[in-house]
C-alpha cells in the first residue's frame, strides 16, 4: 500500500524479502515487534554472504590481501556509526556484541574503577533489565546504593525526583546517571539533554541506553553530550551479534580494559602488558567480522531513507494507531498520548486476557506482536501488571497492517467476550 506520508513504503517493502513469506496456515505476515529486532533488508544479507564467499578473514592481523580487505571493511563500518551518532572520532566507537554488553562493559571498566562505598547511581523506573542489573551487580559488590526516578501515570518520568537526587549530590556522592533514551515498554521519549544538562552542571557523567532511539530517529552525541552511549545494531537493520558502545574519548581514555586477549594488546611479556590505542584496547578476542560489515549496509540503507523521515513515518504510524486502539472497548493503553513523546511502540491490555493468549490469538492472523513483562519487571511493578502486549512499528508497515492488528483485537475481544 502506498503511504501518504514521509516514506516509499511500498518500495522499502520489496528489499525485505521475509515480509513476503506466509504464516499460520497461509496468512500475510504482519511483522510488529520491531523493538525486539528489526527485519534485515537484502543489502544486508547480500553483504554478510559476500564477505564469507569472497573475502573471509580475520582483521588487524595479517598481511595478506584478503585480511586487508576485512580489515578495510570492518573499520569502515566503525567510520559509518561515529558518523550516524555523530561522534568526534572513530576512536570513540567500541564494538560490543549488543548494547547490554555495552553497558556491562561501562560497569565493569569504568564502574570498578571510579564507584565506591556509598556512592549512588541514578537510574530510573523505565529502564530495560539490560540497564538494572549491571548495576545492581556493580553496587552489591562495592556496597554503593542504587536510585530510582519514579515515572507519573501517564509514563513521563519525574524530572523533580531526578533534580532531588542531583541536588543531594554532594551527601550522596551520585557517580553516574544512566538513563534510557526511549522506553521499550512505553514508547516514552525521555528529554535526555535537559538531564544530561542538569547532570553536568553537578560534574556527573551520564551514560544513555539509546537501544530503542537510534534506529528510530537522528541521534547527535555531540549535541547530545552525553558521556556514554549503548545500543543495537539488530534493532536498526543490522545483523545480532553487534553492540556499540560510544565514550567521550577523554572517558575511554582513562578506563581499564574489560576482556583481555588477541588484538587489545599492543605487546605483552610475562608479568605485563602494554594495552593497544582506542577503541581496540577494549576489542579483545576476533570480533563478530561477518556481521560488522553487515551492519554497514543497513545503516547506508537508513542514512538513504534519512533518519528524520523515519521519525516522521513511525509518527504517522503510531498516531494512527493510538487512536483506533483507543476506541476498541476493554482497552488499557500504557504511556504518553502525544506522538511527539513518544515512539513507534504501544504497550496494552484487553480485558483480563492474558497477553501471551492474546498473542497466540494475534499470531493466528499472522501478526507478530510480544507479550510478557519485555524485560522490564522494575517497570511491570509500578504499572501494577505482570505483563503487557506490545505493537512495534518500522519503517516497513504500514496502516492496512494496522488495520489487521486491530481487527484481530476485535476477534480476541469476542471470544473471550469482552
Ligand atoms: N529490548 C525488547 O523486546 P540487546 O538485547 O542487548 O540487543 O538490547 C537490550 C536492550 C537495552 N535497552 C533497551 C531499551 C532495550 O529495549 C533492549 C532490548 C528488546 O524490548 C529485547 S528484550
Amino acid at each position: 500500500m502506498m503511504q501518504k506520508g514521509a516514506l516509499n513504503i511500498e518500495k522499502i517493502r520489496e528489499d525485505f524479502p521475509i515480509l513476503k513469506r506466509k504464516v499460520s496456515g497461509g496468512k500475510s505476515l504482519v511483522y510488529l515487534d520491531n523493538a525486539a529486532t528489526t527485519q534485515k533488508p537484502l543489502a544486508v544479507i547480500n553483504a554478510i554472504h559476500d564477505y564469507y564467499m569472497n573475502y573471509n578473514s580475520n582483521i588487524h592481523r595479517a598481511v595478506h590481501q584478503l585480511a586487508e580487505e576485512a580489515t578495510l571493511e570492518f573499520e569502515k563500518t566503525r567510520e559509518k556509526v561515529a558518523e550516524f551518532i555523530n561522534a568526534r572520532s572513530t576512536e570513540e566507537i567500541v564494538f560490543t556484541r549488543n548494547a547490554t554488553e555495552a553497558i556491562n562493559l561501562v560497569a565493569y571498566s569504568w564502574g570498578r574503577t571510579n564507584v565506591k562505598k556509598e556512592d549512588r547511581i541514578v537510574i530510573t523506573e523505565l529502564e530495560h533489565h539490560s540497564n538494572i542489573v549491571p548495576w545492581q551487580i556493580l553496587t552489591s559488590e562495592k556496597g554503593a546504593k542504587l536510585d530510582y526516578v519514579g515515572t507519573d501515570d501517564n509514563g513521563y518520568l519525574k524530572l523533580q525526583e531526578y533534580m532531588n537526587y542531583l541536588e543531594s549530590s554532594k551527601k550522596k556522592k551520585v557517580k553516574l546517571v544512566s538513563v534510557s533514551h526511549m522506553s521499550n515498554v512505553l514508547g516514552t521519549i525521555v528529554p535526555v539533554n535537559d538531564m544530561i544538562k542538569m547532570s553536568h552542571e553537578k560534574g556527573i557523567p551520564v551514560l544513555i541506553d539509546a537501544a530503542q532511539s537510534v534506529p528510530h530517529m537522528p541521534v547527535d552525541v555531540q549535541k547530545m553530550d552525553c558521556d556514554f552511549m549503548a545500543f543495537s545494531a539488530h534493532k536498526m537493520l543490522g545483523p545480532t551479534g553487534v553492540g556499540i558502545l560510544y565514550v567521550k574519548k577523554e572517558i575511554l581514555e582513562k578506563m581499564p580494559p574489560f576482556i583481555g586477549g588477541g588484538d587489545m594488546i599492543k605487546e605483552v611479556h610475562k608479568y605485563e602488558t602494554r594495552y593497544n590505542d582506542l577503541p581496540y584496547k577494549f576489542e579483545g578476542g576476533t570480533p563478530n567480522i561477518a556481521d560488522v560489515i553487515g551492519f554497514s549496509a543497513a545503516i547506508d540503507y537508513l542514512n538513504k531513507l534519512g533518519m528524520d523521515k523515519v521519525r516522521e513515518h513511525e509518527v504517522e504510524l503510531t498516531e494512527y494507531a493510538l487512536d483506533i486502539i483507543t476506541k476498541v472497548k476493554g482497552v488499557t493503553l500504557y504511556g504518553p498520548r502525544n506522538t511527539k513523546d513518544r515512539g513507534g511502540v504501544i504497550s496494552f491490555n484487553i480485558g483480563d486476557i492474558h497477553p501471551h493468549d492474546l498473542a497466540t490469538i494475534m499470531n493466528d492472523h499472522g501478526v507478530a506482536i510480544r507479550s510478557g513483562h519485555h524485560c522490564a519487571q522494575v517497570l511491570m511493578e509500578r504499572l501494577d501488571v505482570a505483563a503487557t502486549s506490545r505493537a512495534s512499528f518500522y519503517i516497513y508497515n504500514t496502516k492496512e497492517e494496522i488495520d489487521i492488528f486491530v481487527s484481530a483485537l476485535g476477534e480476541a475481544r469476542r471470544l473471550f467476550k469482552i
